[in-house]
Formats: structure tokens, sequence, C-alpha cells
């Protein structure tokens, strides 16, 4: 992979949902050094430090959403901060913080590709969609809402109005095994690619990512990759707040990353919902990080680059 510019941005955001701790997570990245690791990878890192939220006025949202005045400063914070470290050319990597940063970060890297001209691709490595609105979703948790958002459904009212919305069909959840019924419908009627991990065991992940690398390769897109934890197995990565058993494997999760690598086409990347109060000797960080280094080019062997499209 071409030496890059690398921008990580701290996203301390615990406003996703009820349970605390993921504030913690850019500083577990630190301590378990994403810097050094990014760097020693001939890349030029730059920390800009954590974000705050930006100050808003009264939302109006149903009773039992939680902290969503805080989650609309957020996401007009990380949009801002993704904007401009799209601007320089740097990559930017957010290290959360709950999923909810993906509102900000997806709409601010797809803002930016669309001035490019490039149409925006995301891959969302998740054990759930996150396809509820402010209005669908039951658990008044705005983590589990980025991809309705970024994609343009109804019900976000009071919310940044998307300047580019990312096509539904430029969308790959993978690892999915914990949707909600709603969800599963509005799912099926959309263009959105869905591979559960039950389509994993009976392919492996190989042909399924393939497609979808294939499909940013040939449209030249640019390519945002959104980590939650809990695709990862609960055995190989405890810091989660939603442990779903049967996630990813060791292999499987470093696989996916290593493709992503030799398709030379990450843009973006976001490492979400860690929570170190959770974990267990800093091994869920130390995973993570060791993840995004096999985005960026870590391997045993160098291979050559894959052509995809
Ligand atoms: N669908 C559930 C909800 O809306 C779960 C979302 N939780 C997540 N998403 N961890 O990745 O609350
Ligand atoms: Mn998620
Ligand atoms: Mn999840
Ligand atoms: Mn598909």
């Amino acid at each position: 992979m071409d030496k890059r510019a690398i921008q990580l941005i701290g996203v301390p955001m615990d406003a996703g949902k009820r349970r605390r701790g993921c504030l913690m997570g850019p500083d577990a990245y630190r301590t378990a050094g994403i810097a050094e690791t990014f760097a020693s990878l001939g890349h030029q890192v730059r920390d800009i430090g954590n974000l705050a939220p930006d100050g808003v006025a009264p939302l109006p949202a149903p009773a039992h959403v939680h902290a969503a005045e805080e989650t609309l400063g957020w996401t007009r914070a990380i949009a801002a901060a993704a904007k401009a470290a799209c601007a320089t050319g740097a990559l930017p990597v957010f290290l959360g913080g709950d999923h909810a940063l993906s509102l900000g970060s997806v709409s601010g890297v797809a803002a930016h590709a669309a001035r490019q001209g490039r149409p925006q691709f995301l891959l969302w490595l998740d054990a759930h969609a996150d396809f509820h609105s402010v209005h669908t979703t039951e658990s008044g948790h705005l983590h589990g809402t980025p991809v309705a958002y970024v994609t343009g459904q109804p019900g976000f009212d009071g919310f940044p109005a998307l300047t580019a919305p990312v096509a539904e069909e430029n969308v790959c959840l993978l690892g999915l095994r914990s949707v909600d019924g709603p969800e599963r419908e509005r799912l099926r009627a959309s263009r959105i690619h869905c591979h559960d991990m039950r389509a994993i065991d009976e392919t492996g992940i190989v042909p399924l990512l393939e497609g979808f690398l294939d499909r940013v390769a040939a449209a030249g897109g640019a390519l945002h990759v959104s980590l939650d934890v809990d695709f990862l197995d609960p055995g190989i990565a405890p810091a989660v707040g939603t442990t779903v058993p049967g996630g990813a494997t060791f292999r499987e999760a470093h696989l996916v990353m290593e493709m992503i690598h030799d398709s030379e086409m990450i843009t973006s990347l976001d490492l979400v919902e860690l929570n170190p109060f959770l974990d267990e000797r800093g091994r869920t960080a130390q995973l993570m990080v060791d993840l995004a280094a096999s985005a960026l080019g870590r391997q045993v062997f160098d291979r050559p680059t894959r052509a995809f499209g």
C-alpha cells in the first residue's frame, strides 16, 4: 500500500447508548500504541487529539431516545473534522467512542467524496444492522441508527441535512447476527447488501467481500470501513457492551482487513464500540489496533496488489 498521511481523530463519545465506558476508547487505542504501529508501517501519523460535541438547541425526539441533543452535537463536530481531515488528503481514523460517531464520520467523508465526484462506499462490519431512525429505534440508543441516516432514510428531523447520501447499493453489511424485526423488513426493502454469519459459514468471507470490493473498484469509489467491536466473536473481543455469540474469528477478521489493504481502496476508518471498562488486560484494544494495522499494510509476506473490479 502507498504510504499515507493518517489523521487520528479521538471521539470520546458515550451518547449513543446508556451503558457507559466507550468514552475511554481513544485513550485505550493510544495506550495500545496505535500511532506507533501505523508509523512502523511507514505511514505519516498525526494525532489531532479528542473532539468535543458542538452545543445545540433542543431536538424533538421521542421521550425514550437517549441523549439526542448530545448525539446531534457530536454529529456536527465529527462531520466537520472528517471533512477537514479529507481536505488535507489524509486518511482519517476515528477512534471511538460508540457507533453513533458514524453519523458524523460517514456523512462527513461522503460529502468530501461527492465534492471529488467519487461515489462513496461503506463496509459495515457489525453484528447489528444499525438501520433504525430516531423514530423507529426501540431501545432509544442512537448507536443503532447510522446506516439509516447516512443512506438518507427518513426520521432524522433536526439532524444536518445530508449533502451526499450514500447510495444503498454501495453499502455492505457483513457479520450480521442480531437484527430487529422492523429493521429486517426495511433492510429487505432496501438495496443494501447484507451478509449474515450464516453466509460467512457457508461460503467463507472471501467471496462476499470480493464481490463488494469489485464494485468499489469498478466505480472508482471512496471506501469507508466501519469496524464495530461486536463484529468479532466475544471470545476474542470481550470489551463491548453488546456481545453477541457467533461472531467473526480472529483469522476471518484479519483476512477482511488484509483484503481491504490489498485492494488499496480504503479512504477512511472507524474503530467503534470499544468499552475499555469491560476489557481484559487490554486484549480487545490491542486486537482492534492489530486489525487496523492489517488494513493499513501489516502482513507476514508481501503479496501483489490484488486487482479488484
Ligand atoms: N438494534 C439494536 C438497537 O437498536 C442494537 C444496536 N446495538 C449495537 N449496534 N451495538 O451495533 O438498540
Ligand atoms: Mn454498530
Ligand atoms: Mn454492533
Ligand atoms: Mn452482496
